[in-house]
């Protein structure tokens, strides 16, 4: 396996995301990946490997472009507009619900700020697009490393997380969505089929958007039930895709409190029906937020679960890419992740 590392990760760093009318210390944090490297140092798995720079064109494949240049823009306008704004995080705050227009960008920043965001709890920093873009070059190099037969699977072992983001939207701690740039960057390179299996708590919603009303990526998502659990207003069971998508998308949404052992059903379920799909590559959109101690996320995996994980994706024997996704019991992160990892080499 190939060790993508995100070399540029510290340089989105926000403050606070909004929360119950108060700004709270952000849980998506440095020492997330930090932990995840250090537990890689301690347990060698894989082989590190250092990803070029990502071109434009990569991303234009998800992405709009006038989300890009919004993306790559934003801070620098956000300084203009007043330089006392260096010292703080920019946050949405005004979005345009049903019945408002999405199609002409407004000039005014606090307004372009919610055409392309979801949420208030995504601050966005001097270096979140460099730790984004760099990010996003670490799943494309993963892709490209797994389709040329390089080797078997290939992790972008990145933050900010991905599985959020749309086509032109950022949210859930999320700008650029790997996961997706991730299967895409496999389709170009050969694969006919790919299937993107997302393991985080947290729907991805960002992923199943993009992918909608596409038969050749599958998007199977295992996840808190929206019902109560972010991002509330996707990821459930009868979201199945649409137009010639019908039928490749599949969420599998638990309850909270969710066990192991339940947990494992749903991914069976998941595995199964990507086999059905015939997928010649797979994405995994890892998030580790599934743990018992994870503190804003409420399933009951334990730490040794993880290897089981691993294997089990294994045991689909195919080309495999990781990204890396939540996790929020900082600490317990690194062997989490590290896990599914090394159950994947021994699977
Ligand atoms: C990102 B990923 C907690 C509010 C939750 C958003 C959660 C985003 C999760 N105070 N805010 O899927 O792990
Ligand atoms: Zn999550």
């Amino acid at each position: 396996m190939f060790i993508y590392a995100n070399p540029h990760h510290t340089l989105h760093e926000g403050r606070h995301e909004m929360f119950r009318g108060r700004l709270v210390p952000c849980h998506e944090t440095p020492a997330r990946l930090d932990h995840v490297l250090a537990e890689l140092g301690r347990r060698p798995v894989g082989e590190r490997r250092e990803a070029p720079p990502v071109p434009r064109a990569a991303l234009e494949r998800v992405h709009a472009p006038r989300y890009l240049d919004f993306l790559q823009g934003v801070w620098d306008e956000w300084v203009a507009l007043d330089p006392a704004n260096a010292a703080l995080d920019a946050l949405p705050s005004t979005w345009p619900v049903r019945g408002f227009r999405h199609d002409v960008e407004p000039q005014n920043f606090a307004a372009r700020m919610g055409l392309y965001s979801y949420d208030a709890g995504t601050p966005l920093t001097a270096g979140t697009w460099a730790a984004a873009e760099a990010g996003a070059a670490c799943a494309v190099a993963a892709a490209h490393a797994v389709a040329a037969g390089d080797t078997r699977a290939a992790a972008a072992l990145t933050r900010p997380p991905g599985h959020h983001a749309g086509a032109d939207f950022f949210g859930g701690y999320c700008f650029l969505n790997n996961a997706a740039l991730a299967a895409q960057a496999l389709r170009d390179q050969g694969a006919q089929k790919v299937a993107v299996v997302d393991v985080d708590y947290h729907h991805g919603n960002g992923t199943q958007s993009l992918f909608y009303d596409r038969a050749d990526v599958l998007t199977v998502s295992i996840h808190g039930d929206p019902r109560t659990e972010y991002p509330f207003y996707l990821g459930h069971a009868d979201e199945r895709g649409e137009g010639e998508g019908f039928g490749h998308n599949l969420n599998l949404p638990l309850p909270a409190g969710t066990v192991f052992a339940d947990w494992r059903g749903a991914l069976q379920r998941a595995l199964q029906r990507v086999a059905e799909h015939r997928a010649d590559a797979l994405v995994v959109a890892l998030g580790v937020d599934t743990y018992e101690g994870d503190p804003i996320s409420r399933f009951r995996l334990a730490s040794a679960d993880y290897l089981t994980i691993g294997r089990d994706l294994a045991a689909m024997r195919l080309p495999t890419v990781f990204t890396m996704e939540g996790g929020y019991a900082v600490e317990a992160m690194g062997v989490n992740l590290v896990n599914v990892l090394e159950g994947f080499e021994q699977g």
